[in-house]
């Protein structure tokens, strides 16, 4: 271990793997998935048949427009802080109707990829451009640290895509309650949270039958290989989601199919897989009543307001300190 622990110290996607793929069980997160191509396989996988919750989410912004902009409206004016923008194809439903309603209010999109943000901004000046826009890059952690600076006039902070699903309960509470000590008593938190359902319907979402999000699972390996100079064989391990629908939470793992090492050549490690050993590579959390009001209460904030589908399989809420 000494000779490996010096490297990756500064790149944060090494220390992750070496720690991960050295523990037991066996683990890589899912926050690494976002490459160039993970970002493209993100995007298929949004217009795939069975991931529901990107159509069912736009559905709702759409059907609710006018309440959620009600909601949001302050005299001043207010800033929509946009945690995790991605493309903003659902975000563009409210912008738009924002605009023509002419409420006055500054678009503050946040991701991690700049990639992403780039292709955002450039795609809001072409349709929206009298749109006031502010983009920020950065982790979640960074922009929470300077969400401090929004504070001359009503914030709404926007958090969509059951993105909060990705981390553990106690992970979800700690995010949450920087969100909540960022906020003053008049601004908004918006989240959008995926709801428990038919198990089969859970399952099928993180197990499409065109393979979109298996090769989504194993971009974690191309990168490791390509960033990393490791040797995994990509067809030696298949994608493999449960759901639990007791605790809701869906896990996604890498299942290695034979006894096989692999070498991962910048970490210097040497990694060992029996037969059918996993990796557990992702959590995408499904909520209920009880669990959502847990959070809320967890985070000090109070639920003022929630917006569903017919199915009420995915849930908008509005959330105040
Ligand atoms: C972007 C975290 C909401 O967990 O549903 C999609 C990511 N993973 N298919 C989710 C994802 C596999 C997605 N989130």
């Amino acid at each position: 271990m000494n000779k490996t622990t010096k490297t990756p110290a500064k790149n944060p996607f090494a220390t992750d793997v070496l720690e991960g793929l050295t523990s037991t069980p066996k683990t890589l997160s899912s926050k690494f998935f976002y490459d160039k191509k993970g970002d493209e396989l993100f995007q298929d996988i949004m217009d795939l048949p069975e991931y529901y919750l990107t159509n069912l989410e736009f559905e709702i912004l759409d059907n609710h427009k006018k309440e959620i902009s009600e909601a949001f409206s302050a005299q001043e004016g207010f800033d929509l802080i946009e945690l995790g923008a991605g493309d903003g194809k659902k975000t563009k439903i409210l912008l738009r109707y924002l605009q023509q309603e002419q409420y006055s209010f500054t678009y503050v999109p946040v991701d991690i990829s700049n990639n992403v943000l780039q292709q955002l901004t450039s795609s809001l000046e072409k349709e929206l451009p009298e749109l006031e826009t502010a983009p920020q890059q950065g982790t979640y952690a960074e922009v929470l640290e300077r969400l401090e600076e929004y504070r001359s006039r009503k914030k709404v902070i926007m958090f969509l895509g059951s993105n909060l699903g990705n981390l553990l309960p106690e992970q979800a509470v700690n995010f949450l309650k920087k969100i909540t000590a960022a906020m003053g008593p008049e601004d908004l938190f918006f989240i959008g949270l995926d709801q428990k359902k038919h198990p089969k319907k859970i399952l099928d979402a993180y197990n499409d039958a065109s393979g979109v999000t298996e090769a989504f699972n194993k971009n974690l390996l191309t990168r490791i290989n390509r960033e990393l100079d490791g040797d995994f064989e990509e067809e030696s391990f298949i994608h493999w989601p449960v759901y639990n629908p007791e605790s809701g939470t869906t896990k996604s793992y890498l299942v290695s199919t034979k006894e096989q090492s692999v070498h991962i050549k910048s970490l210097n490690l040497e990694v060992k897989f029996e037969a059918w050993e996993s990796i557990h590579t992702e959590i995408s959390q499904k909520y209920d009543s009880a669990s959502v009001n847990w959070l809320a209460q967890q985070a000090g904030m109070k639920i003022t307001g929630s917006f569903t589908d017919k199915d009420r399989y995915f849930k908008n809420y509005i959330f105040r300190k």
